[in-house]
């Protein structure tokens, strides 16, 4: 098995397995989703909050045309928004989310233990609780990207 360190870019079966396998049997692992446009603090307390509960975290960043899906469009490009998120300290992975079902496999591949997300999602993924912890965080209050995105227009 290749015990490389994981590469922040690294999103091969590789690292995937690396991610997997000779982690301490110990370490806990969280994964979170979301669309991280214009990367603000709310993102960056998110993460800090994740890390101080759990080992690993992995944050799946959707993809621009997921988001297309989900009726958003984002300011920053999706390859943007993931080198963003993987520069942040707290991430140890990041991969793309591609669809709204992509959560149960996602679970199941980095056995993760908890998926987190922020309060304004409060119960909406409750349906995963068979699989794993489902927390919900205080989301960091005064700063949203849509807030940013109106200021900036206002600018
Ligand atoms: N967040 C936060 N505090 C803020 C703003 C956002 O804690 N001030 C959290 C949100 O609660 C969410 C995460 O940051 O958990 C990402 O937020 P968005 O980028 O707005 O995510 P969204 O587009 O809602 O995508 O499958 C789930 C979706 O991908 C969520």
């Amino acid at each position: 098995m290749n015990s490389r360190p994981l590469a922040l870019s690294d999103t091969t079966a590789t690292a995937r397995a690396g991610l997997l396998l000779p982690r301490p049997s110990e370490a806990t692992l969280a994964i979170t989703y979301g669309t991280f446009d214009l990367f603000h603090i709310g993102h960056v307390q998110l993460f800090r909050r994740i890390k101080e509960r759990y080992d690993i975290l992995v944050v799946a960043v959707s993809t621009d045309e997921f988001n297309a899906i989900k009726g958003k469009t984002s300011v920053v490009p999706f390859e943007d928004r993931i080198a963003l998120v993987r520069a942040c300290r707290y991430v140890d992975m990041a991969i793309p989310e591609c669809g709204w079902g992509q959560k149960e496999s996602d679970i199941a591949e980095y056995g993760a233990h908890a998926m987190v997300m922020g309060s304004d999602w409060s119960g909406h993924f409750d349906n995963l609780k068979p699989l794993c912890e489902v927390v919900y965080l205080p989301r960091t209050e005064g700063v949203s990207s849509s807030d940013l995105k109106r200021h900036i227009r206002l600018a």
